[in-house]
Order: structure tokens, then sequence, then C-alpha cells
């Protein structure tokens, strides 16, 4: 046993012993034996900085977000809020994962691993487009493909189930180039998902591709990642908080973005389902608590509603009921059966809750609920409204499971942010809300995008020099919720 981990199992060993000689819990709200304790991680955000690992090997170069992130010209604009600070940096999991996979698996004593696969990754350069899915076998890159093998099998082998994103963000660069659609929307030509007739059937061949190769080894599978997300910094605000390549704003074309995230969305379903039918399929949207800015203003009041409508339940509607609400009115014109019923599962991202405050006005002609600004960050902790957006998310009479919640403020992490969130999320289940699973964002400290390594998630801090992974208390109060499977 490494030194790290005996220290880490003597903390464990004593902090239960402390519990039990203070003569057990007063109250004890239990998860059950079924609940999937997970943590969750994204390739583009922890692969990189690998110790030994040829750079050009271990960093993603054929991503649009590895342009986003090393651009010396977009970097040099101040309004894309980029870091610049370099991917070594990273934490190196793509050298690392069997052994992240074991602080996980065996240190954590968790039950799952929510994970992605990077189109880039397996498809680099441009196959031919329009094909068939067998005829991407030509076109993948093997050393890839078999890295993907040896990943979930190490998931596997640390005692954990695999929950695999398909789309985390990232698209490769011969259907996205940021850079040039940031300069010019008109006239770039590889405009991602600013072309759905191209990035649609491409992106669901991709999946389809996936889980024929990957159907045996993975049985639980996500489509999008947060494509409001996506909506929001890449086409319509990008701000300090994020910015997603292109980094343009442009109202008109975020809603149709959004549109055709919910199309995408409903083919790789369908695709994962052709060649994985027994697979569970979802989708995982990043839902925001709610409230109005000045509560005693009607106007505030009604613009909550309508961020509320816009941001958590237009998108749901679409993937659950088939409801097109194309001019975000509140009334959908349209049913589409080619829509609906396109999810197994429910996945909810939840870090923040937003405060609506009314302009009195539409932000853009044609949008009546569009009449509203959301005040606060993307991380405004607020435990109880992770119990607020499962609620939400469960009143869709599907499955939940909340597969991401974290902070990068790890001041008393482990009882100020953990135990009020779980038990907020226990209490809505008690209220009968169907939840599947828990994942805590991060297992280990991530490349946050824009932010670079500044802002820090993991269970287990990462030094960026050394790669050392040191148990953070948050990991250490997670791990004691999982091994008892409740809340003391
Ligand atoms: O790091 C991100 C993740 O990629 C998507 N959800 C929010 C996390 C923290 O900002």
């Amino acid at each position: 046993m490494s030194p790290q981990l005996r220290s880490v199992a003597a903390a464990l060993l004593l902090s239960t012993a402390c519990r039990d000689s203070a003569g057990g819990a007063s109250s004890s709200q239990d998860f059950g034996d079924d609940f999937l304790f997970g943590a969750a991680i994204a390739g583009f955000q922890v692969d990189p900085g690998c110790p030994s690992l040829d750079a050009a090997i271990c960093e993603d170069r054929a991503s649009d977000w590895y342009q986003w992130v090393t651009d010396p010209e977009l970097i040099a604009q101040p309004g894309n809020h980029l870091s610049g600070q370099p991917l070594s940096d990273g934490p190196g999991h793509r050298e690392l994962y069997d052994a992240d996979f074991r602080l996980a698996g065996e240190t954590l004593g968790l039950g799952a691993m929510r994970v992605s696969i990077e189109w880039s990754r397996l498809f680099p350069t441009e196959p031919p487009l329009g094909g068939t899915v067998e005829d991407l076998d030509a076109s993948v890159d093997p050393v890839a493909r078999d890295w993907y093998h040896q990943y979930f099998a190490s998931i596997r082998r640390h005692g954990m189930e695999p929950m695999v994103t398909l789309n985390h963000y990232t698209l490769p660069l011969w259907i996205h180039d940021g850079k040039a659609c940031h300069q010019d929307m008109d006239s770039c030509t590889r405009r991602g998902w600013a072309a759905p007739e191209v990035l649609i059937p491409e992106i669901s061949r991709y999946a389809a591709w996936c889980a024929r190769e990957f159907g045996e080894e993975v049985d639980l599978w996500a489509t999008l990642n947060e494509p409001f997300a996506i909506v929001l910094s890449g086409y319509m605000l990008p701000g300090e908080d994020r910015t997603n390549p292109p980094g343009v704003t442009d109202p008109e074309l975020a809603i149709a973005v959004m549109w055709a995230q919910v199309e995408a969305h409903a083919r790789m379903y369908d695709a994962v389902h052709q060649y994985d039918p027994v697979a569970s399929v979802g989708l995982v949207p990043n839902l925001a608590a709610v409230r109005p800015d000045d509560p005693d203003s009607e106007a505030d009041q009604e613009a909550a509603e309508h961020l509320d409508y816009v941001y958590n339940r237009v998108f749901l509607n679409a993937a659950v009921h088939g409801a097109v609400d194309a001019n975000l009115d509140g009334v959908a014109e349209l049913t589409r059966d080619d829509l609906a019923g396109r999810m197994d599962f429910i996945g909810v991202n939840y870090y923040t809750q937003l405060s609506a405050r009314s302009l009195g006005f539409s932000l853009v002609d044609g949008y009546p609920l569009l009449d509203f600004f959301p005040v606060g960050s993307f991380w405004n902790e607020y435990p109880a409204g992770l119990g607020e957006v499962v609620t939400l998310a469960a009143g869709y009479e599907i499955p939940v499971y909340v597969t991401e919640n974290g902070t990068s403020d790890h001041a008393e992490a482990g009882d100020r942010f953990l135990r009020p969130h779980l038990e907020a999320l226990s209490d809505a289940m008690a209220g009968g809300a169907d939840i599947r699973g828990y994942f805590l964002w991060s297992l280990i400290d991530n490349y946050e995008w824009n932010h670079g390594m500044s802002l820090r998630f993991g269970a287990f801090a990462v030094d960026p020099s050394t790669k050392d992974r040191t148990l953070r208390e948050i990991g250490l109060s997670y791990a004691e919720v999982a091994r008892t499977r409740r809340l003391q």
C-alpha cells in the first residue's frame, strides 16, 4: 500500500471510530443498496499533462477546444476570457487513468465513473461524410479505439460501472473550426452546431459506431453534456464564467443551435439503441435553481418563471414529450413523434442558483419570453436547489441521476458543500423522486475549460508539476457516505 493510500485508509478508520464512539448518528438518511455513488470527469479536461507520454499523444490536438485554449490570437483577445494556461499543467489522466480509477474505486469506494469518449480522438481526421456506420471502421484511429477498450476495462477492474458521455462539449476540428467561426460566422466553412445538416448525421453515426464498438462494456450512455451551456456560452452570452467556441453573440443562431441539439440527441439516442438495444441512454442538461432577483417584484417573479422555462424545461419537454415550442412562448405548437420518448434517464448537472431580473422587453424579436437577465455566476452555491432541480426532473417520470455536482471552493468543503447537497437530494427522494445515483464533479482537479487549472473541483487535488494526487476533505467525506450509503 502506498503511503498516500495508507494515510487515506487511516483517516477513514479514524472518522468511523469517532462516529461510533460518539454514540452513532442522531438521524440517518439512507440512500439504499442500489444507489450509485460515483465521480465524473471528461476527457478533454483530464487527459493532458501526462508525466511521460509525448504531449502530441497525451493532448487531443484534433479538437476544437484544443484550438480554443491554445491559439495565441484567441488567447490575446480579452473578450474570450482564456487563461492561456498550458495544457501540460493538466492532470495527465491519459497516462495515469488506471491509478485514478484505483483512487475512485478502492480509496473512495465508489461504484461508478462518469467519463467521456472524445470524438476527435477516435476520428482525428475527416472520414468520407455521409457513409454508413461500418464505413467508419476505415477511418478510426486504432490506437485510440484500443485505448478506450483498456479504459473501460480499467473502470470495471476497479469495481465500478462506466457511464459514458458521447459528447462533452468538444468537436473534431474537421467539423468545427471555432477560430474561423469566431472571426466570421458567415464565411467559416466548418461550422459545428451552426451546420446541423452536417453535424447531426455525423454525430449520430459516431454515436452508433461507439455503441457497436463498446456496447459490451458500457450500459449507461449519455448523448450530450449540458447542451444549454453550449448555447449560452458559445452563441449567446460568452462571458467570464465560460466561453465555449465559437464564442459569439447571435441570439437567433443560439436558438437554432438549441434545436439542432434537441434533434441530435434524438438521433443519437436512436443510433445507440440500434446497436446496443439493452443500453440505458439519457441526456445531461445543466439545470439551475431559479428565483426572482427582487422577490417582491411581480415583474421579477414573472421573469423567474420565464428563465425557468427557457433554461430548464424547453429542451426536456422536446426530448421527453416531443413538444416543440419554436418561438419559446410557453406553448408548444408541434408534437413530434420522432423526438418524443428518447430518454431512458435524465442526468442532472447542478451547480447554481440564478436570479431573474426583468428587462421589460424581449432581447430577441419574436421570442416573447426572452425578457429577463440571469443574474449570478455558474457556481452560486445553493444546496436546497439540488432538491428543487431533481424534483423538476423527476416530474418527467423518468429515472434521474445527478450526473455532476461539485465545488471549486474547498474551504471546509466536506461539511459545507457535500452534506447539505446530499441532504437536499435525500429529502427529494423521500418525497418520491426516483433518483438512481449521484456523481461528484470531479474525481481529480481538471482543466476547467477557459479557466485552465485555476478552478479546482477535485476530490483529489492535483499538483500540476509532480502530478501527485492528494485527497481533499470533500473526498474524505464523500468516501464515508459512499461506504456507509447514508448521511449520519
Ligand atoms: O467542468 C465543468 C464540466 O465540464 C461541465 N459541468 C460544469 C463543470 C464545472 O464547471
